[in-house]
């Protein structure tokens, strides 16, 4: 209802600095060669809006990035998530679905806050769209909570406006209109928690479904309970770690913790937010070819399926 029939705007980011393991910036390449984008266009008759480029931006890498509140790389992260949410405001402006292939997870920084912005614009005041964020993690670090520095595990924080930054810090770029609502966010498959962040999940009362929840119920009656609770005709923006798989199914990314999602919970969960008809945006993150090496292709091909059925891709 938000996004113009099939027209998919894609956003390829080769960038690495929201952590620090070489490789997960040639993820998007790996997911384009092997075949994606045609899949999309041929198989799912996309009309596809790409520039064909993976972007490093490396024009606005700044000469001296020291740590700032604790954070590694701030300027870096902070320039490269300005512009990506500039590039992904624009394709949502016209109402086209939004695929953005990382990179890291910082990524969605730039991601979720342009969809934020379009999506508000087109909503009208007092209505804003839902985030559901699968992975193992909950990137809901705050500077001052994260014992890392590593930004791919803040991005949620700054997003949610946990985290704030005056003009002429790094993240002071990020307004209120590219912010969601902590009520509007739901996890899935959470199984590595940081002691400040299950604090922060606690204080606000965030909705979250960790591994044992999926034991529990089951993905079916998970996916019941985090669609409910977003409720019907809300956008979605949906952000894929793909660490929320299981290493068995993914073991080529940065922090993979084991006892995940199998690759058809993943896919699963994917299948039904396609079917909500809400989904104005997608990320699929954390994908790193050269580690484990031997696993490098499968991580890659569930990667590919997870986008496949989050844009309508069915069994039968
Ligand atoms: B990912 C971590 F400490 N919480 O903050 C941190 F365990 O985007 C991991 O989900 C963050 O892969 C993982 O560094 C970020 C750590
Ligand atoms: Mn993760
Ligand atoms: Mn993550
Ligand atoms: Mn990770």
């Amino acid at each position: 209802f938000l996004t113009t029939n099939n027209e998919l705007g894609l956003v390829a980011v080769g960038f690495s600095g929201g952590q620090c393991k070489p490789g997960v910036d040639a993820a998007p390449m790996a997911l384009i060669e092997s075949g994606l984008v045609e899949q999309l266009r041929d198989d799912l008759e996309y009309a596809i809006h790409y520039d064909g480029q993976v972007h490093a931006y490396t024009e606005l890498m700044p000469a001296a990035d020291p740590d700032h509140r604790g954070m590694k790389n701030p300027r870096a992260v902070s320039a490269v998530t300005e512009q990506l949410s500039k590039q992904v405001y624009a394709h949502a402006k016209e109402g086209r679905f939004v695929l953005t292939l990382g990179g890291d997870h910082s990524i969605a920084i730039g991601t979720i806050s342009g969809t934020a912005k379009a999506i508000r614009e087109r909503l009208g005041p007092g209505r804003e769209m839902a985030v559901i964020w699968v992975d193992a993690h909950a990137d809901i670090n705050t500077p001052e909570t994260s014992e890392s520095g590593n930004i791919h595990g803040m991005p949620v924080a700054f997003l949610t406006g946990l985290a704030r930054e005056k003009a002429g810090e790094p993240f002071g770029w990020i307004g209120e209109d590219q912010r969601v609502s902590v009520k509007k966010l739901v996890y899935i498959g959470l199984r590595d928690v940081d002691r400040g962040e299950k604090k922060i999940l606690r204080e606000h009362g965030i909705k979250a479904f960790s591994m044992h929840d999926v034991d529990r119920h089951g993905i079916g009656k998970v996916m019941d309970m985090a669609l409910g609770w977003i409720g019907r005709d809300t956008p979605i923006h949906l952000s894929f770690d793909i660490d929320a798989l299981d290493p068995m199914w993914a073991p080529s990314t940065g922090t993979a913790v084991r006892g995940g999602l199998t690759l058809r919970e993943g896919d699963f969960i994917a299948e039904c937010v396609h079917e909500t008809g809400s989904l104005v945006a997608l990320d699929l993150v954390e994908v790193n070819p050269s580690l484990e090496e031997q696993g490098a292709a499968e991580t890659v091909r569930a990667g590919v399926s997870i986008v496949r059925c989050a844009l309508g891709d069915t069994l039968l």
